[in-house]
């Protein structure tokens, strides 16, 4: 095992010479941007230092998914070089050393540290470009990269294919989401509460989930609203229980709701609308469950809309955290270009999607949700006018 650290203007820079020096088997195992030169802290310049490794006797072990995603360009190299058979023909002495200079080298380095932006070889930066233009965070993107690096460098120069890095993001993104409940509503409990913010598709997608359950599934389904603040909401979802001739309840108190509850005991799904309010205000979601039920008898779905800023998404998801939700709804995919929600809101939080919507008509602008679905505008390449 040999480590060494470079110093470079450029990631690019540091590339040529740890190619040069340790050649195509080698492993970048962390950079970080350092300032050099200067008098009195003036004049610094910024340069990057990377610290990359070779392997004498390299291995090919798979990576483990959980260290690389606590330090990506960093775990798979560490773990690999603890390898007891690794260390046949060396003295205690050599093996100490090596353990303290990994050692120093584990404390240097920040956990998930992102290289500095616009720093990657020329076609990892078109993968960074891509996920950052869809706002995809920057500690996933750190990931996706950190591996993508390992796998590059792991591989002998005539494997290594460019054009094969779209489809292996898309591949991480595939593995990661997969255990994350992605799909539409199993209907495995009856009550289905919608919660969510104001104004970003609540009454619409109930109406639309009702919808697709009365005309397509043939399931007998009962309204409850509990969006009492404006009378306007009041009437909207009684306008589509109406139009797809099924009963609505109001409930202004939780006994109205045990009592509408009852009422529709004989029913397979009730959906149950609620009213929006300030996310910022944090009594907001304590009021929510003085009307509506969150037991074990009901599912909770969050509702965001992909206009919004994911900031805001952030914090609305954590205003709601109290409620036991498992899956979002995605909402408005057709009012916005950027897509990187699909990707945050799975990973960071670990919730699901049950579907996305696209588009103000009932029941027509839904869809169920699917990993393809998630990473696909992610991934596409940005139209050229
Ligand atoms: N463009 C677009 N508009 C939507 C979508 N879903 C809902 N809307 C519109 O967003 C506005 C607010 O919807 P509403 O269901 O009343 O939101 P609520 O306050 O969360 O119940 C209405 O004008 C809807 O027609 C969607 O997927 N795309
Ligand atoms: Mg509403």
């Amino acid at each position: 095992m040999k480590i060494k650290k470079y110093t470079a203007a450029s990631m690019h820079e540091a590339m040529k010479l740890i190619r040069a020096e340790l050649g195509d088997e080698a492993v970048i195992l962390s950079s970080k941007e350092v300032e050099s030169g200067g008098f009195l802290g003036f004049f610094t310049k910024k340069k990057l230092e990377v610290v990359a490794a070779i392997d004498p006797m390299p291995d090919h072990k798979p990576a483990n998914r959980n260290e690389v995603r606590r330090a990506p360009a960093v775990s798979l190299q560490v773990e690999r070089n603890i390898q007891p058979t690794e260390k046949a023909g060396r003295s205690d002495e050599d093996l100490v050393r090596e353990v303290n200079e990994l050692k120093k080298l584990i404390k240097e380095i920040k956990p998930a540290q992102p290289l500095p932006e616009q720093e990657y070889p020329l076609p990892f930066q078109t993968i960074e470009n891509q996920l950052k233009g869809q706002g995809v965070s920057r500690s996933i993107r750190a990931e996706i990269l950190g591996t993508l690096l390992n796998e590059w460098y792991k591989k002998p120069e005539e494997d290594r294919d460019p054009k094969a890095l779209l489809n292996q993001t898309a591949e991480w993104l595939k593995k990661e989401l997969s255990i994350l409940p992605v799909g539409g509503l199993r209907f495995e409990k009856k009550i289905i509460n919608i919660v969510g913010p104001t104004g970003v598709g609540k009454t619409t997608t109930i109406a639309k989930i009702a919808a697709e359950c009365v005309l397509k599934q043939h399931k007998k389904v009962a309204l409850i609203t509990t969006d009492t603040y404006r009378i306007a909401a009041v009437e909207q979802l009684k306008t589509y229980a109406k139009i797809l001739n099924i009963p609505i309840e109001v409930a202004y108190s939780i006994e109205d709701f045990k009592k509408a509850k009852d009422l529709y005991k004989h029913y397979d799904v009730i959906l149950v609308d609620s009213a929006g309010r300030n996310f910022r205000n944090k009594l907001y979601v304590e009021e929510l469950s003085k009307v509506m039920d969150f037991t074990e008898e009901a599912e909770t779905l969050l509702v965001l809309a992909l206009t919004s800023k994911y900031e805001d998404m952030k914090q609305i998801i954590a205003q709601f955290s109290l409620l036991p939700i498992k899956q979002v709804i995605f909402t408005k995919q057709d009012e916005t270009s950027s897509y990187g929600a699909y990707i945050n809101v799975p990973l960071e939080f670990g919730l699901g999607a049950a579907y996305i919507t696209n588009g103000q008509n009932v029941p027509d602008d839904m869809k169920e949700a699917t990993i393809e679905q998630l990473i696909e505008p992610v991934l596409k390449e940005a139209e050229h006018e």
